[in-house]
């Protein structure tokens, strides 16, 4: 494929002002009449051609006003469409008919069926694989769309906007129509029909305006909907509460659909889902569902305002709606549930997949330069480092400049295709701050370092802090300049207070932030009358890692007292941290793997501190994961190593808190009906990591297996689950409950989905080819994005010992099936295949094997632009 640059962008040539079709749906095949209101931009010469974007299309019908067009005014092929003769100046039509085959899309993109029903997904270039069309996001028109279909088949018809009138035609068919108001990229298009059950709400919204909300499910099915609708009205108020942003069409609808390749989309006025993120109940889904759904659920509907009434100019500027939208979800989630717990989650996440994408061979910037395949760009380092930026916005500008730079930037570009300079900017102008070398973190990719180092004059009552901020080059080449960095720091004395210093000097603190801008600086503070333990980067202000030298006094001594409860997470995990890597060196040299014992006893004592959540409690129990022990050890890593140091920490955790677990593990479960709500949730999560150490230790599997036996909830009975087939691996009760499990829940395709990851993440080397005959079984099926994921997806990105086993089976064996994913679906196939990209940092042997199951890959004939793209720049 050709690389896209954000240098090349310019204007079209010819403008869209409204968009009107036809989707008429057979079986086997669509037929769209597409009528594009046009006219050439002021300046374009009166002879350049319209050139329309498309994807295995057929042209079966072109017209300019209403009249056929000759054959030599244009020419067609699968893939675009030049039209020529124009005129040369005002307003005028194009009529383009095509015909698709929604039966044979497996690549979803575009209209395809999903177990019968006709659904849509357009982002980010979909739309061109329905119709010719300037499928870019700066051409923005309002559309009007008649859908018709069997009414058998398809007695829901829906399309963007809001309803305007249906009814019966010829044949049993019928017919519904739809318009959308506010001006709209083709991206944000969606079509839906089929034969749905439905759940249906109301709200009204500040100003008096009444919505009817509609969530559409498979039959059957519509009661698991539930959750989700209390979320879609929760996340309606919200953001009238906190962005002062109203719903603005007479229908919000979401389609649940088994068969998509993302999360959800968050077409005007139809979201289309992954139904993994609308379908809930307590018997089938975990807490860690119900969170998933409210996130999702929210992030789709902000979407409204941050990035479909205000777009992108481009997909360079992709993360300008999603690192926004993902921050608001966020902050949704805080106010939702716990904003402690909420933070440690984003961080949790940000380490595990955005780190190690922006320190390998796949990194780039949060606002790309260049891409071979967009698709390729919704990545962590896009949607979650995107999201740190807004938050350091907000901690640079306070809550009253952040609310005054969001009002000025909608007030500025509702309706329009902005950038990130427009982002900015507004920021700057309804504050008077200078964002310009803030504005670098757009721009240049990697984590930076920030070293920080403490003084202190005992005598004077003053302490120093120098800190050194540094970026190593990186994949992307994109510079390495100082940053901006908001530092959010306190001081925290002997009784667990900040204290406040008489005199502060050296780098610019405002309140309790530093601002960092050059490579290094120091900040001096005076008349203090003890020494303080130094919290520092409170919240997780910046996406940096942070090196300091902390006495483990101060650390634990924070962890008890730092009024900041991030930071009393933190720096536990910090010391947990480097334990477990220095763990990693001790089993690789065949020495016994030691832990100190004044840090198990501070994870005691805050897991056992009945005044904080349990919840937050939970997080400081669950050790990093072997691939962010891998990240941590940075190079020459023995995925067996890891997984030995993490195992032997556990069971050391767990022999050491016996007593507190055992309690934690039975009598901190919440009690009475089941109930989604956080408080329950944490508790459960409390109870079940307890109830995990506690076996890892004793290596008694009963409390587990009566966990999952007597669970009246998917949260308990999928813990139990686990700890049986994860610690007992190959046992005849882990089979026996596996079995079980499936029988019951065999009919219902997201429990398959956790019955095949579960087992997929087994770590035991064996799982390899337990893996390769799970790709046998007559549930799995290639084809199912979630069910490919939920298999290979698991096993490459969750199983570092098996994925890695060092004869190189297990890497093999991904290559190979990505390649068979590729021919059905290169979007999912290049999503799974970005599993590889910490493979330069494993020691020499899988090392090799990895750059030889790549290579392999790589040499295939035929590959996707989608999986190549990866592929290559992995192994380059
Ligand atoms: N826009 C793609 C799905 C999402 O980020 O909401
Ligand atoms: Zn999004």
């Amino acid at each position: 494929g050709e690389t896209v640059r954000l240098e090349d962008y310019r204007p079209t040539d010819f403008v869209v002002h409204g968009v009107e079709m036809t989707v008429e749906l057979f079986e086997g095949r669509a037929e769209i009449e597409t009528t594009l209101s046009l006219s050439r931009r002021n300046g374009v010469p009166a002879d350049a051609p319209l050139l329309l974007d498309g994807d295995e299309l057929e042209l079966t019908s072109l017209a300019l006003d209403g009249e056929t067009l000759s054959r030599s005014y244009y020419e067609a092929d699968p893939s675009s469409l030049r039209v020529e003769g124009l005129p040369a100046s005002g307003a005028f039509t194009l009529s383009i008919g095509t015909r698709i085959v929604p039966e044979t899309n497996t690549k979803l993109m575009g209209l395809y069926r999903s177990r019968g029903v006709w659904c849509t997904q357009c982002e980010a270039e979909g739309f061109r694989r329905i119709t010719y069309f300037l499928d870019r996001p700066d051409v923005l028109a309002p559309y009007t769309v008649r859908v018709e279909a069997d009414r058998a088949a398809a007695p829901v018809l829906l399309s963007n906007g809001n309803p305007v009138e249906g009814g019966p035609l010829d044949g049993g068919r019928h017919y519904a129509l739809w318009h959308d108001p506010h001006p709209k990229p083709s991206y944000l298009f969606a079509l839906v029909a089929g034969d749905l059950d439905v759940l249906t709400d109301s709200f009204t919204t500040a100003s008096g305006r009444p919505v009817d909300l509609a969530i559409y499910t498979e039959k059957g099915l519509a009661s698991r909907a539930a959750y989700a609708m209390d979320a879609i009205k929760r996340s309606m108020r919200w953001d009238e509460e906190r962005f002062g942003r109203e719903y603005d069409l007479d229908v919000f609808n979401v389609v649940a659909i088994s068969d998509f390749n993302m999360g959800a989309m968050e077409n005007k006025g139809l979201n289309v889902f992954n139904h993994k993120y609308v379908l809930l109940d307590s018997d089938t889904a975990t807490d860690t569902d119900y969170a998933g759904v409210e996130t999702v659920i929210a992030h789709e509907y902000f979407h409204n305002w941050t990035g479909n009434r205000i777009t992108c100019r481009d997909w360079f500027q992709l993360c300008l709606k999603e690192g926004l939208t993902v921050y608001r979800d966020q902050r949704f989630t805080a106010d939702e549930r716990s904003a402690t717990v909420e933070r440690i989650g984003s961080v949790r996440g940000l380490k595990a997949h955005q780190f190690p994408e922006d320190q390998g061979p796949l990194q780039h910037p949060v606002r790309p330069r260049e891409y071979k395949e967009i698709n390729n760009f919704y990545t962590a380092t896009v949607y979650n480092k995107g999201a740190e930026l807004c938050r350091m916005i907000h901690t640079i500008l306070g809550a009253d400049g952040f609310k005054k730079g969001m009002d000025l930037y909608f007030e500025r570009h509702d309706g329009e295709a902005a950038t990130i300079e427009d982002f900015v900017r507004s920021f700057e102008d309804a504050t008077g701050e200078d964002l310009q070398q803030f504005s670098l973190w757009y721009n240049q990719a990697g984590t930076p370092t920030l070293a920080v180092e403490e003084r202190f004059d005992e005598g004077a009552g003053r302490l120093t802090l120098s800190l050194v901020q540094s970026l190593q080059p990186g994949a992307a080449d994109t510079g390495t300049e100082p940053f901006h960095i908001p530092v959010r720091f306190g001081l925290v004395g002997p009784n667990g207070a900040d204290m406040e210093p008489a005199a502060v000097s050296g780098a610019e603190v405002r309140g309790d932030v530093i601002h960092l801008r050059k490579a290094r600086e120091s900040v001096v503070f005076e008349g203090l009358g003890a020494r303080p333990a130094v919290s520092i980067l409170r919240d997780f202000s910046a996406p940096v890692t942070l090196e300091m030298r902390q006495s483990e006094d101060d650390a634990l001594a924070l962890s008890r007292l730092d009024p900041n409860l991030f930071n009393r997470w933190r720096v536990l995990t910090d010391l947990v941290g480097r334990a477990l890597t220095a763990g990693v060196a001790a089993a690789r040299r065949g020495t016994d793997v030691t832990f100190d014992p004044k840090l198990v006893e501070a994870i005691l004592a805050s897991v056992g501190d009945e005044t904080l959540e349990p919840a937050f409690r939970a997080q400081i129990l669950q050790l990093p994961s072997e691939s962010e022990i891998g990240r941590m050890v940075g190079s020459d890593v023995d995925p067996a190593a890891v997984h030995a140091a993490r195992e032997s920490t556990r069971r050391r955790i767990g022999a050491d808190g016996a007593e507190l677990f055992a309690k934690l593990s039975e009598a901190g479960r919440p009690s009475g009906a089941f109930s989604p709500d956080a408080d329950s949730a944490g508790r459960r999560a409390l109870a079940n990591t307890a109830l995990d150490l506690l076996t890892a230790a004793s290596g008694d599997l009963t409390a587990a297996e009566r966990r999952f036996r007597d669970a009246d909830n998917m949260t308990d009975r999928l813990a139990g689950l686990s700890i049986l087939v994860n610690q007992f691996a190959g046992s005849a009760e882990a089979g026996a409950a596996l079995d079980a499990f499936f029988r019951r829940f065999e009919d219902d395709d997201l429990v398959l989905d956790k019955w095949f990851a579960l087992q997929a993440g087994v770590p035991d080397e064996g799982t390899v080819e337990r893996v390769a005959g799970l790709a046998r079984h007559p549930r799995f099926n290639l084809a199912n994005p979630n069910r490919a994921r939920s298999l290979f997806g698991s096993f490459a990105s969750a199983n570092p010992l098996a994925f890695n086993r060092a004869d190189g089976a297990g890497q093999r064996l991904v290559a190979e099936v990505l390649l068979d994913l590729d021919r059905l679906n290169p979007q999912v196939s290049a999503r799974i295949a970005t599993t590889f990209r910490s493979w330069k940092t494993l020691e020499p042997r899988r090392r090799e094997k990895a750059r030889e199951a790549l290579t392999w890959l790589a040499g295939r004939p035929g590959l996707s632009t989608d999986l190549s793209d990866i592929v290559e720049r992995t192994l380059r």
